[in-house]
């Protein structure tokens, strides 16, 4: 059996790519259910780790942390943000939240998500991370999913899970010092089935929104990605509120039979840096001074 547990909290946290490629042990299956596990047993299949030491719940509970609930808002910083989602196997990134119960008049509740690598078809409902289309084929075998370096933060609805009201959420902690934010990001469906889900961009300003302004929908009905653009207004530059923006399910999906299985991907947010009152200040300072230093000049001639 692979050894997928260290002693230290650092092993914890990495145990899902440690484990990857490799049959996860019954003992450990309720990490994929977003469950803390304690049997008190010391087992050939948990490595001889006593699990009621406190040690080992108290590197439990920070690894629960790490991959299943929401993060700290995100900090704009430089000329624009993006995210791979490539980390999943450690957890969500900073200021994702992945929800349900997500509506044109709330953000909805966090979910878990299960950073274990999970298969496309796979039709267990919830949150997961995926291997992202990009150099795979639709017919890629469950073992070159797994192994894919490429992850993206994906979504298998069910008639009780997210469908709708399931979403994707970033959380930035203010604009200040920055404008004109552009938006884009690629939408893959990893596993086309007889339904499928129209999804909206919107976003909102303030501490918890009740109402969401739109900037598109996009829909897909084959397998594979595609890139999505969107453009903010105005009117959330250089704001001191938190803004939020989201993939939404804000209608039911269509059609009949099973649930498509999606993935968001290569998520980017591009601004343009202001600069801070003091930076005017400096800037119309040499101004002045260079427009004496040719005074003086001239007059000196
Ligand atoms: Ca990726
Ligand atoms: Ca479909």
């Amino acid at each position: 059996m692979p050894l997928c547990l260290g002693s230290s909290l650092r092993a914890l946290q990495v145990f899902p790519r440690t484990c990857r490629g490799f049959p996860i042990p019954p003992v450990y299956a309720p990490f994929r259910a977003g469950m803390l596990i304690a049997n008190g047993m010391d087992t050939p299949a948990n490595n001889g780790i006593n699990m009621n030491r406190p040690v080992f719940h108290l590197a439990l509970g920070a690894l629960a942390s790490v991959g299943l609930t929401a993060q700290a808002q995100v900090q704009l910083s430089g000329a624009g943000y993006t995210q791979s989602f490539d980390g999943l196997d450690a957890g969500l990134p900073t200021g994702w939240s992945v929800r349900t119960g997500a509506s044109g008049t709330g953000l909805g509740t966090s979910t878990s998500f299960a950073t274990s690598p999970y298969n496309w078809s796979g039709t267990g409902a919830g949150y997961h991370n995926y291997a992202s289309s990009a150099g795979l084929t639709a017919g890629a075998s469950p073992s070159a999913q797994l192994a894919a370096a490429n992850r993206a933060l994906g979504l298998r609805q069910s008639g009780t899970f997210g469908d709708p009201g399931a979403a994707f959420v970033l959380e930035i902690a203010h604009t200040l010092g920055v404008r004109s934010l552009a938006l884009s990001f690629d939408f893959l469906v990893l596993d086309e089935e007889g339904r499928s889900t129209t999804w909206t961009a919107d976003y909102a300003l303030g501490a918890n929104p009740s109402s969401f302004a739109s900037l598109g929908s996009f829909s897909r009905d084959v397998w594979g990605g595609q890139t999505e653009q969107f453009t903010l207004p105005p009117s959330v530059d250089n704001q001191p509120e938190t803004l939020w923006i989201r993939l939404v399910a804000l209608q039911a999906s269509t059609g009949a039979g099973s649930r498509d299985s999606y993935a968001l991907d290569n998520f980017q947010l591009a601004y343009v840096p202001v600069p801070e009152p003091g930076a005017w200040s400096s800037m119309a300072g040499l101004g002045l001074l260079a427009f004496a230093l040719v005074r003086s000049r001239r007059a000196a001639v």
